[in-house]
Protein backbone atom coordinates (compact mmCIF):
# COMPACT_ATOMS: atom_id res chain seq x y z
CA UNK A 1 0.00 0.00 0.00
CA UNK A 2 3.51 2.20 0.12
CA UNK A 3 2.03 3.97 -3.31
CA UNK A 4 -1.47 4.40 -2.39
CA UNK A 5 -0.12 6.10 1.36
CA UNK A 6 2.39 8.33 -0.56
CA UNK A 7 -0.40 9.85 -2.88
CA UNK A 8 -2.75 10.46 -0.18
CA UNK A 9 0.35 12.35 1.69
CA UNK A 10 0.44 14.95 -1.56
CA UNK A 11 -2.85 15.36 -2.33
CA UNK A 12 -3.03 16.31 1.74
CA UNK A 13 -0.11 18.54 0.99
CA UNK A 14 -0.73 20.18 -1.93
CA UNK A 15 -4.29 20.75 -0.15
CA UNK A 16 -3.33 22.11 2.49
CA UNK A 17 -0.67 24.65 0.49
CA UNK A 18 -4.00 25.55 -1.42
CA UNK A 19 -5.71 27.00 1.35
CA UNK A 20 -3.36 29.09 3.37
CA UNK A 21 0.56 29.83 2.57
CA UNK A 22 2.07 28.45 5.37
CA UNK A 23 4.78 31.35 6.10
CA UNK A 24 4.89 34.12 8.45
CA UNK A 25 6.22 37.39 8.19
CA UNK A 26 7.61 39.84 11.48
CA UNK A 27 9.28 42.65 10.89
CA UNK A 28 12.61 41.46 8.49
CA UNK A 29 11.77 37.95 9.52
CA UNK A 30 9.91 35.53 7.34
CA UNK A 31 8.90 32.56 8.96
CA UNK A 32 8.58 29.18 6.37
CA UNK A 33 7.00 26.14 7.25
CA UNK A 34 6.67 25.50 10.80
CA UNK A 35 6.09 21.43 11.52
CA UNK A 36 6.31 18.19 13.82
CA UNK A 37 6.71 14.87 13.13
CA UNK A 38 3.56 12.62 14.42
CA UNK A 39 4.04 11.80 17.89
CA UNK A 40 3.21 8.78 19.79
CA UNK A 41 -0.42 8.75 21.52
CA UNK A 42 1.82 8.81 25.03
CA UNK A 43 4.32 11.68 23.96
CA UNK A 44 5.03 14.01 26.71
CA UNK A 45 7.31 15.95 24.81
CA UNK A 46 7.44 17.23 21.43
CA UNK A 47 9.27 19.38 18.44
CA UNK A 48 8.81 22.06 16.25
CA UNK A 49 10.88 22.79 12.94
CA UNK A 50 10.54 26.26 10.87
CA UNK A 51 13.11 28.14 8.85
CA UNK A 52 13.51 31.92 9.98
CA UNK A 53 15.38 33.99 7.06
CA UNK A 54 16.54 37.56 8.18
CA UNK A 55 15.85 40.28 5.52
CA UNK A 56 16.32 42.75 7.97
CA UNK A 57 19.24 45.11 7.88
CA UNK A 58 19.99 44.76 11.52
CA UNK A 59 20.85 40.89 13.39
CA UNK A 60 17.69 39.31 15.35
CA UNK A 61 17.24 36.95 18.16
CA UNK A 62 14.89 34.26 18.71
CA UNK A 63 14.77 34.82 22.77
CA UNK A 64 11.83 32.14 23.77
CA UNK A 65 8.91 30.92 22.81
CA UNK A 66 5.58 29.08 23.72
CA UNK A 67 2.22 26.87 23.09
CA UNK A 68 -0.63 26.31 24.49
CA UNK A 69 -0.31 22.27 24.27
CA UNK A 70 2.93 22.39 26.03
CA UNK A 71 4.16 23.37 29.92
CA UNK A 72 7.16 25.44 28.49
CA UNK A 73 9.01 25.58 25.12
CA UNK A 74 12.86 25.12 24.99
CA UNK A 75 15.32 26.61 21.67
CA UNK A 76 17.29 23.36 21.59
CA UNK A 77 20.63 22.16 19.97
CA UNK A 78 22.02 19.26 18.85
CA UNK A 79 25.60 18.17 19.78
CA UNK A 80 28.30 15.79 18.97
CA UNK A 81 29.78 14.32 22.37
CA UNK A 82 31.77 11.24 21.50
CA UNK A 83 29.80 9.01 19.26
CA UNK A 84 26.70 10.32 20.23
CA UNK A 85 24.08 13.27 19.30
CA UNK A 86 22.64 14.89 22.47
CA UNK A 87 20.41 17.94 22.79
CA UNK A 88 21.37 21.12 24.53
CA UNK A 89 19.35 24.19 24.88
CA UNK A 90 19.84 27.32 23.73
CA UNK A 91 19.36 30.26 25.93
CA UNK A 92 18.87 31.98 22.43
CA UNK A 93 19.40 31.59 18.93
CA UNK A 94 21.01 34.90 16.75
CA UNK A 95 19.53 35.05 13.17
CA UNK A 96 22.44 37.51 11.13
CA UNK A 97 20.91 40.48 8.99
CA UNK A 98 20.42 39.13 5.60
CA UNK A 99 21.12 35.13 7.32
CA UNK A 100 18.56 32.43 8.35
CA UNK A 101 18.69 29.68 10.36
CA UNK A 102 16.97 26.12 9.73
CA UNK A 103 15.78 24.40 12.47
CA UNK A 104 15.43 20.87 10.77
CA UNK A 105 16.16 17.41 12.42
CA UNK A 106 19.37 16.11 13.59
CA UNK A 107 19.96 20.15 14.61
CA UNK A 108 18.55 22.89 15.91
CA UNK A 109 14.74 22.55 17.23
CA UNK A 110 12.08 23.94 19.13
CA UNK A 111 11.65 21.42 21.95
CA UNK A 112 8.34 21.40 23.70
CA UNK A 113 8.45 20.33 27.43
CA UNK A 114 5.34 18.83 29.17
CA UNK A 115 2.82 18.44 25.88
CA UNK A 116 -0.71 18.79 27.47
CA UNK A 117 -2.07 16.90 24.63
CA UNK A 118 -0.74 14.92 21.46
CA UNK A 119 -1.63 17.29 18.39
CA UNK A 120 -2.81 14.62 15.55
CA UNK A 121 -1.79 14.38 12.03
CA UNK A 122 -2.92 16.83 9.87
CA UNK A 123 -3.61 19.25 12.50
CA UNK A 124 -1.74 22.74 13.61
CA UNK A 125 -1.16 23.63 16.95
CA UNK A 126 -0.35 27.58 17.71
CA UNK A 127 3.07 28.21 18.61
CA UNK A 128 4.15 31.96 19.90
CA UNK A 129 7.83 33.25 18.56
CA UNK A 130 9.53 35.96 20.49
CA UNK A 131 11.85 38.01 18.65
CA UNK A 132 14.16 40.52 20.30
CA UNK A 133 13.82 42.74 17.12
CA UNK A 134 10.55 41.55 15.48
CA UNK A 135 8.75 41.33 18.37
CA UNK A 136 6.21 38.16 19.34
CA UNK A 137 5.23 36.35 15.91
CA UNK A 138 2.47 33.96 16.07
CA UNK A 139 2.67 30.14 13.93
CA UNK A 140 0.68 27.17 13.45
CA UNK A 141 3.25 24.17 13.64
CA UNK A 142 1.77 21.67 10.59
CA UNK A 143 1.82 18.00 11.85
CA UNK A 144 3.21 16.41 8.76
CA UNK A 145 2.57 12.37 8.15
CA UNK A 146 6.00 12.35 5.77
CA UNK A 147 8.18 14.67 7.37
CA UNK A 148 10.70 13.24 4.77
CA UNK A 149 9.08 13.63 1.47
CA UNK A 150 7.65 17.69 2.84
CA UNK A 151 11.42 18.02 3.11
CA UNK A 152 12.57 17.30 -0.29
CA UNK A 153 12.88 19.88 -3.44
CA UNK A 154 9.11 20.27 -3.74
CA UNK A 155 9.46 22.16 -0.36
CA UNK A 156 8.86 26.01 -1.19
CA UNK A 157 6.09 26.38 -3.46
CA UNK A 158 3.45 28.33 -2.12
CU1 LIG B 1 15.34 18.84 21.97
Amino acid sequence: MAPLRTLLATALLLGSAAVTAHDYHGGGLHIDHPWSRPLPPVATTGVAYLNITNKGEAEDVLLSAESPIADKVEIHTHIKDGDMMKMRQLDELAIPAGGEQTLAPGGHHLMLMGLKRVPAVGERFPLTLHFKQAGTVEVEVAVDAEPEQQQGEQHHHH
